[in-house]
Formats: structure tokens, C-alpha cells, sequence
């Protein structure tokens, strides 16, 4: 029984495996099966990374960045009985209007998969005259029906709260250029309907820490609990060999989450094993899900490895947050409301 206390449905079956007795660092621990999902995991499909899952129905089911053999991203569903052996759908998901019209996009990647009220929603960054968020809603993973895009281009790494906030629905995304973007502040923005976004704050920025100190993004959905929304992201450095992707975690004021409660200086986890380190795109460690369970406190992370790889890492509600806590930094633009 963990003392912080997650608000979410119960996942007695979350993946799991004990913490190794040596430990450095965050209370992050590998799954010492990983990777989870090797290379050509399904037909024309080159590479799965930088995917999200939740439970369904008993079992777990997934949106996944399929890198086709063409190069092109687009989500497929995954389905599992343990959240640990995957299988893929051989055709990418099937987008339609809210007509019932095919409505495809372009390309899609980097999918969050967030269930608010009856509807799960998939948002993923796709184009819209360059790099922007697109969304869709489902309710039985059969038919998806795409929605306005909320935001103007250029924008990644959306995430949408998995409840609404004083009778709003809440997005994180992180305003971006048309490249590989050497910057970027997390901010969030608000909803009564899914179609009009406003009233955007700036949550938090990068920080003097080296393994976040180019720019941030927005990870998994955020996990209710009593301390607060607990948000694991990404931090990005800049080396002479390109940009690295650490896993990082920071406490959100749970009425107005644009107020940074708690940040770790620390990274949670940096890219040390072979499949973190070697792939298409070399260092890399993308958390974009969570499946955690309320009762025993256990959490899941899912995290791209190496643009190649889906990893799983394991941590507590309490070893996390107490770590977070003890090692937190807050600067002034993390602390403040975030309007301008
Ligand atoms: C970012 C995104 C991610 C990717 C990362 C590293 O800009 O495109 O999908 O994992 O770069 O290549």
C-alpha cells in the first residue's frame, strides 16, 4: 500500500518487476527484457518507438508510431494480454471526418493515447502545413474520428490531462519551428469543447541542468495523485554528436497545473543500455505512457528507445515522488502562473 496516493483506475496486472538491490540514481528501474519491441515488429513496418498504452477491458491496448519500411510514420493499434507482448494491426489506423469521409493524415507520430470521461483520445504531431498536433476520439477502438486540430503549426508533443480541470479539458503541447527545434517551453492550454483552445500558460522551460538543457517536451499523460500531477518528460542536450533524450519528472499543481510544485534536477533515466544508445537516431529515451496502479502504487513506464525501440521501465508512486521532492529545483518561471 503506497503512502501518495494515485487517483486512477485499478491495474492489478501493470508490468512489473522488482527493484534490482544495487541502484545509482532516480528509482527507475529497466525491464531486464527490454526492449519490448525489437525491429520489423510488423509487415512494412521498419521500427515501433515512441508509442502509448493503457488498459482495456481486462487487458492493454496501444497506439504505436509505426515507422513504415518507406519511411513514413503512422499509428497502428497494438493489442496485449500483458502489456509486454504486442500485437499489431497490419493496417495503420483509418482516420475519418466527423462526415463518416476517410480523413488520413499526411503522417503521424509520436501518439498519446488519453481516456477522458467515456472517450479515449489519441493525439500525435502530424502535418498541418508543417509540424502541428492532430486528435482524434474513439470510444471502441474501431472507428476514430479526427477533430480540429487544436493548434496552429509549428507544435509537438501534445498531451491531454486524463480529466478535466474546474469543467475544462487541459493539453500540454510544446510550440516548436519546422526542424529538429533547438528550443522549446512546455505550456498549457484549455477547453470547453475539444475544438477551441485558449487561455495558454507557460508551465515550465529547460533548465541549467546538461541533460535538459536545450529544450523539454511533454511525456506521458499526467497521473493524479495526492501530491499533485506527477508528469514524466523529456529533456534534450545539445553534444558535438547531436541531441540526447533524457526521461525527467516534475510535481504539477493539481487545480492549475501551469504552477510547477516540484522539478528533479536529476534526470530519471538517461540512454546507458546498447538499445538506448545504437538505433535510427542514436540516445535517445522518449517516455510517452504510463499504466500505474492505484492500489500498489507500481507504475509502468513506456518509453521510444533510439527512435527504434519500445523500452519499460518500472518506479513507485512513493520512491518516485519522494525522489522528485528531494531532489527538486524550481526556478521562477516554473513557480509563477505562466500569463505574460
Ligand atoms: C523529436 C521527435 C521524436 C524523436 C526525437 C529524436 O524531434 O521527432 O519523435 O524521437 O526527435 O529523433
Amino acid at each position: 500500500m503506497s503512502e501518495v496516493k494515485m487517483i486512477a483506475p485499478a491495474v492489478p496486472n501493470v508490468p512489473w518487476q522488482e527493484r534490482p538491490e544495487k541502484m545509482n540514481g532516480a528509482p527507475v528501474w529497466r525491464y531486464k527484457e527490454n526492449p519490448v519491441i525489437g525491429r520489423n515488429p510488423a509487415k512494412e513496418v521498419a521500427r515501433i518507438f515512441n508509442s502509448a498504452v493503457m488498459p482495456y477491458e481486462g487487458e492493454f491496448i496501444g497506439v504505436f508510431r509505426g515507422e513504415q519500411t518507406n519511411g513514413i510514420p503512422y499509428i497502428y493499434l497494438g493489442k496485449s494480454k500483458d502489456a509486454i507482448h504486442w500485437e499489431f494491426d497490419e493496417e495503420k489506423i483509418s482516420f475519418e471526418d466527423e462526415e463518416g469521409n476517410p480523413f488520413m493524415p499526411v503522417y503521424a507520430y509520436d501518439p498519446r493515447l488519453v481516456k477522458v470521461e467515456d472517450t479515449y483520445y489519441i493525439i500525435w504531431c502530424q502535418d498541418f502545413y508543417g509540424a502541428s498536433i492532430g486528435m482524434a476520439r474513439t470510444t471502441d477502438f474501431k472507428k476514430f474520428v479526427r477533430l480540429e486540430n487544436p493548434f496552429l503549426p509549428f507544435n509537438r508533443n501534445a498531451v491531454l490531462f486524463p480529466r478535466k480541470i474546474h469543467g475544462k479539458f487541459m493539453m500540454l503541447s510544446r510550440p516548436s519551428d519546422s526542424g529538429h527545434t533547438p528550443f522549446g517551453d512546455i505550456f498549457v492550454s484549455e477547453s470547453l469543447d475539444m475544438v477551441y483552445w485558449g487561455r495558454h500558460r507557460h508551465v515550465m522551460g529547460k533548465s541549467s541542468e546538461w541533460w535538459e538543457s536545450l529544450k523539454i517536451g511533454g511525456g506521458a499523460a499526467p497521473i493524479e495523485t495526492t501530491e499533485g500531477w506527477l508528469l514524466f518528460y523529456h529533456g534534450v542536450s545539445q553534444t558535438c554528436n547531436g541531441y540526447v533524450y533524457s526521461i525527467g519528472g516534475a510535481i504539477l499543481d493539481i487545480d492549475n497545473p501551469s504552477i510547477v510544485k516540484y522539478r528533479c534536477e536529476n534526470f530519471l533515466l538517461t540512454p546507458e543500455e546498447w538499445y538506448e544508445e545504437r538505433g535510427f537516431v542514436a540516445n535517445v529515451t522518449f517516455p510517452c505512457a504510463t499504466l500505474h496502479d492505484p492500489e500498489s502504487g507500481r507504475i509502468a513506464i513506456y518509453y521510444g528507445a533510439a527512435d527504434t525501440y519500445v523500452g519499460l521501465a518500472f518506479t513507485t508512486a512513493d520512491e518516485i515522488i519522494s525522489y522528485i521532492k528531494e531532489h527538486s529545483v524550481t526556478r521562477e518561471n516554473d513557480t509563477e502562473i505562466g500569463k505574460r
